[in-house]
């Protein structure tokens, strides 16, 4: 998967993707990353504006047309050949669960297009999204950390970036439901024991008490997601 993130800050993702997984895929070159800046593309070659004020006479600042379409288009010509699909982070999106992240496995290219200040002019949208996507229901000061999210929920479901250590079946969401508690050494920890049945080495037993205490978890904590459990599974 090609990734080209098209930000205001660029700096901000030094780091964020050189260590664990991302590095590890990074490395084994199942996903490339490159970041661009948009300030790059202003056609103010004194000042190099991003930014004007909005028509209608909000407070703030939105990001202006022209270095917006310019790096979008650059990007769009980059990775032509794989047909990348243009989305912007942002409050106002469709909201990212598990299953928009794995929908998003069929592509070869994004495009993820960071906001900042009070968003971007809504032509360059109409004109050159494909998708707006919220990574959750409150506002940061930027698209730069819903971008990091989406990278890297991708990433983890991309075949061969996690080992069998550390693979994405017992995930909370994988199927629907919440994980288990889970424990590990040793056995007695500050007078509390691990369950039981987990120790008992009965295999069957075993998935069931964690099939039930996935669905304990998911009815108390998320009756949002046990509902739709219950459609698919017919429960
Ligand atoms: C804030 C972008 C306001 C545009 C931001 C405007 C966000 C989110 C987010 C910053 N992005 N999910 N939540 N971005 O807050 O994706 Cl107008």
């Amino acid at each position: 998967m090609f990734f080209d993130i098209l930000t205001l800050f660029p700096s901000m993702f030094t780091g964020a993707f050189s260590d664990s997984i991302i590095k590890r895929a990074l490395e084994r070159k199942l996903i490339s990353i490159d970041i661009h800046d948009i300030r790059d593309y202003s056609d103010d070659l004194k000042h190099k504006t991003v930014d004007d004020y909005p028509y209608g006479g909000n407070a703030g600042m939105l990001i202006r047309p022209q270095p917006l379409a310019g790096a979008i288009k650059d990007a769009k010509e980059r990775l032509k050949e794989f047909k990348p699909l243009v989305i912007y982070l942002s409050p106002q999106g469709e909201l990212l669960n598990q299953q928009l992240v794995k929908s998003l496995l069929d592509e070869k290219a994004l495009i993820l297009l960071c906001g900042r200040y009070k968003g971007i002019d809504q032509r360059v949208c109409d004109k050159y999204v494909d998708r707006e996507i919220s990574i959750g229901d409150y506002v940061l000061s930027g698209g730069e950390i819903p971008a990091m999210v989406m990278v890297d929920a991708i990433t983890r479901l991309i075949p061969g970036v996690l080992g069998n250590r550390d693979s994405a079946e017992n995930d909370s969401h994988f199927n629907g439901l919440l994980s288990c508690p889970q424990y590990t050494r040793p056995e007695v920890f500050e007078q509390m024991s691990v369950p039981e049945v987990l120790v008992s080495g009965h295999h069957a037993k075993i998935l069931q008490w964690q099939k039930e205490q996935s669905i304990e978890m998911t009815r108390k904590r998320r009756p949002d997601l046990w509902e739709k459990y219950k459609e698919i599974h017919e429960v």
